[in-house]
């Protein structure tokens, strides 16, 4: 994430992982205030054995197209909400990307949702984590055909 103040949201990204088990790198890491940390991070990030990336920033939110650039991983953006313009400007940063460097962004404050993706990606693969993503949806329906109004 681009600040510490992004945490209160990609925390939630983390109880996903956690969650499904998922073993993550966590990093705070600014495209404007430390661009030379964030090049060096992504461009080792898949030799350091990730397989997705999950950037969220707020803002002039450029952090997870210059991570994109850096890496052939795939990037899910998450645009953080703003104080000036309620993440309107991260959405709109983040979304637009160039053709040829995507970035998956997902819906301002999405963190979990970020993480599901990331899980899903595993669970392409991984006969585990298709497994719990299925316990996971199906814990999700029997809560909403249980709850009382
Ligand atoms: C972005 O600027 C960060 O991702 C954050 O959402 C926003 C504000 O950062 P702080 O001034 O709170 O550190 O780069």
């Amino acid at each position: 994430m681009g600040s510490t103040s992004d945490w209160n949201v990609m925390s939630g990204a983390t109880t996903i992982l956690d969650e499904f088990g998922v073993e993550y790198e966590k990093r705070v890491l600014s495209a404007h205030r430390t661009p030379r940390e964030v090049e060096e991070w992504a461009s080792g990030a898949r030799e350091r054995g990730l397989c997705t990336i999950i950037a969220g920033a707020g803002g002039a939110a450029h952090l997870a197209g210059v991570i994109a650039a850096y890496t052939t991983l795939p990037v899910i953006g998450v645009p953080v909400k703003s104080r000036s313009l309620e993440g309107l400007d991260s959405l709109l940063s983040m979304v637009q990307m160039p053709p040829g460097i995507p970035v998956a962004t997902v819906g301002i404050d999405g963190a979990k949702n970020a993480a599901l993706l990331a899980v899903e990606f595993m669970a392409i693969t991984d006969p585990e984590m298709k497994n719990r993503l299925d316990a996971f949806r199906e814990k999700q329906a029997r809560n909403v055909l249980e709850s009382q109004i």
